[in-house]
C-alpha cells in the first residue's frame, strides 16, 4: 500500500521544483528563527518592527517574482505562494507586510512604471531599505473602489492630489506610497501615483487599537493638496484594472498564506489533543476531536492543491481572476473556520496568547475581509456563473 503522510497528504513536496524547495526552506528558517520569537510580544504590544523589511530583503523575500535586474529574484508565483505560507504560519500581519511590499507596491511600479521609476524604487524596495504601501480603500469606498473620491488635478508641472485613504497597511512607516486617484486630466479615470514620504501635505496617521493583525501597522493616508511632478504618475495603466492587476497577485499570495496559518492551528490542535487527557484518555482519542482534525487536513490539502494549480497557471500567464477569487475566498473562509475549531479544541488554554491559536483566529478575520471580502468574491463568482452582476 502507498504510504499516507498526514503532514503532506497529496505529496505537495514532490510537485515543487528544486528552486521552489530552496526558497521555501529559506523562508521557513527565517520565519521560525527570526519572526516566531518576537510575534507574541509584537501582537500583545501592537508593535511593528520596521527592521523586518530589511531582514526579509536580505533573505530575498521581497519581490520574489520581480526580475533580478530590479533587485527581485525572478522566481515563480508558486515560490511566492510558498513564501507567503511560511511567513503566515507565524502571523498574518507579517505576511501582510511582505505581500503589500511585493504585490501591491513593487508589482505596479514594475508593471505600470517608467524605466526611471523602476530603477529608482524597485532595488530599494527589494532590499527593504524603503517600505511601501498601497492606497486604494477610502472611508466611503471599500468593496466599491470605483466610488473613490481622491482626486488629482493637473498643474503646469504635474498634479495636486487631495483625498483620504483608510485602512492602509504599512502606511505610517512607509517611504513610498502607491495611491489611486481620479485624474481630471485623464477624463476622471483612475490613475496610479507614486508619492514619497515628506511631501508637503502628505501624512499617514496610525489607526491604533486594532484587535486583529496587531503586529502589522495600519494607517490612513491623508493628502491635503500634495504637489507632485509628472514623474509621479504611473504611465502604463488607466482605470480600475490598474489596482485590480495588483490585487490579483496579492489575493493569490493570501490564498497560500492563510493555509500556513491554518496548518499552524491544525498541528497545534493535534499536539494538544495527543497530550491532554480528559476522562482517562487523550482528547485525540475521541471521535469528535478526530472528526475536526480530519476536516482540517482535508480542507488544507485541497486548498494547497488548488493554490498550486492556480500558481502554475499564473506562471504561464494563464490564470483568470475568477480562479483567484475561488482560492482567496475559500482558503480564507476555511482557514478561519480551522482556527476557530483549533481555539475551541484547546479549551480554556485556547484563549491564551501563549498557545497562539486565538491570535491566528482574530488575524484571519481581517484576512477574510481585506482584498475583497468573502461575500464580494462570491459575487465575482456569481457574475461569472450567471453573467449577471449583483453588486448594484
Ligand atoms: P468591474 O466593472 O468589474 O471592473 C472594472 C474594470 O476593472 C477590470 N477588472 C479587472 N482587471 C484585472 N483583474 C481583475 N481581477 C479585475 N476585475 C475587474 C475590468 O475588466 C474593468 O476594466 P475596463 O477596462 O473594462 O474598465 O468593476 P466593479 O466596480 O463592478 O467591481 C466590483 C468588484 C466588487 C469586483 C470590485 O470592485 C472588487 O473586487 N472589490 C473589492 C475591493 C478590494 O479588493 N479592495 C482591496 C483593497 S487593497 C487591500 O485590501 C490590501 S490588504 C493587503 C494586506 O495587508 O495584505
Ligand atoms: P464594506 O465594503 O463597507 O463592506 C461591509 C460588509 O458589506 C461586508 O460584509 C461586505 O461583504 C458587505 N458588502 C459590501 N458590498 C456588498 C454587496 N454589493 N452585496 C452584499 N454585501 C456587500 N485597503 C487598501 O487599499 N490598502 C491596504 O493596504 C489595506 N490594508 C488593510 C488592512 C487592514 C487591517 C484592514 C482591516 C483593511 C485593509 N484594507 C486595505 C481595506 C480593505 O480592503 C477593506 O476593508 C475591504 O475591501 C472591505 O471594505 P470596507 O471595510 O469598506 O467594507
Amino acid at each position: 500500500l502507498a504510504r499516507f503522510d498526514w503532514e503532506d497528504p497529496f505529496r505537495l513536496e514532490s510537485q515543487l521544483s528544486e528552486e521552489e524547495h530552496m526558497l521555501r526552506d529559506a523562508a521557513r528558517a527565517y520565519a521560525q528563527e527570526k519572526l516566531q520569537p518576537r510575534v507574541i510580544r509584537a501582537f500583545a504590544e501592537e508593535e511593528t518592527d520596521p527592521a523586518i523589511f530589511r531582514e526579509m530583503g536580505e533573505m530575498g523575500l521581497l519581490g520574489v517574482t520581480i526580475p533580478e535586474e530590479y533587485g527581485g529574484l525572478g522566481a515563480s508565483y508558486v515560490a511566492y505562494g510558498l513564501v507567503a505560507r511560511e511567513i503566515e504560519r507565524v502571523d498574518s500581519g507579517y505576511r501582510s507586510m511582505m505581500s503589500v511590499q511585493s504585490s501591491l507596491v513593487m508589482y505596479p511600479i514594475y508593471a505600470y512604471g517608467s524605466e526611471e521609476q523602476r530603477r529608482k524604487y524597485l532595488p530599494k524596495l527589494a532590499s527593504g531599505e524603503w517600505i511601501g504601501c498601497f492606497g486604494l480603500t477610502e472611508p466611503d469606498a471599500g468593496s466599491d473602489p470605483a466610488s473613490l473620491k481622491t482626486v488629482a488635478k493637473k498643474t503646469a508641472n504635474g498634479y495636486v492630489l487631495s483625498g483620504t485613504k483608510m485602512w492602509i497597511s504599512n502606511a505610517p512607516i512607509a517611504d513610498v506610497f502607491v495611491v489611486w486617484a481620479k485624474s481630471e486630466a485623464h477624463g476622471g479615470k483612475i490613475r496610479g501615483f507614486v508619492l514619497e514620504k515628506g511631501l508637503k501635505g502628505l501624512s499617514a496617521p496610525k489607526i491604533a487599537g486594532k484587535l486583529s493583525l496587531r503586529a502589522s501597522i495600519t494607517g490612513e493616508i491623508v493628502m491635503e493638496g500634495v504637489e507632485v511632478g509628472e514623474d509621479a504618475l504611473l504611465p502604463g495603466v488607466e482605470g480600475l484594472k490598474g489596482p485590480f492587476g495588483c490585487l490579483n497577485r496579492a489575493r493569490y499570495g493570501i490564498a497560500w498564506g492563510v493555509l500556513g496559518a491554518a496548518e499552524f492551528c491544525f498541528h497545534a490542535a493535534r499536539s494538544y489533543g495527543l497530550e491532554r487527557k480528559q476522562f482517562n484518555k487523550p482528547l485525540a482519542q475521541t471521535q469528535l476531536f478526530q472528526l475536526k482534525l480530519a476536516n482540517m487536513l482535508t480542507e488544507i490539502s485541497l486548498g494547497l492543491q488548488a493554490s498550486l494549480q492556480v500558481g502554475r497557471l499564473m506562471d504561464e500567464a494563464n490564470a483568470a481572476p475568477e480562479m483567484i477569487s475561488v482560492i482567496k475566498r475559500n482558503n480564507c473562509g476555511k482557514a478561519l473556520e480551522i482556527a476557530r475549531h483549533a481555539r475551541d479544541m484547546h479549551g480554556g488554554n485556547g484563549i491564551s496568547g501563549d498557545f497562539q491559536v486565538i491570535r491566528h483566529m482574530v488575524n484571519l478575520e481581517t484576512v477574510n475581509t481585506y482584498e475583497g471580502t468573502h461575500d464580494v468574491h462570491a459575487l465575482i463568482l456569481g457574475r461569472a456563473i450567471t453573467g449577471l452582476q449583483a453588486f448594484f
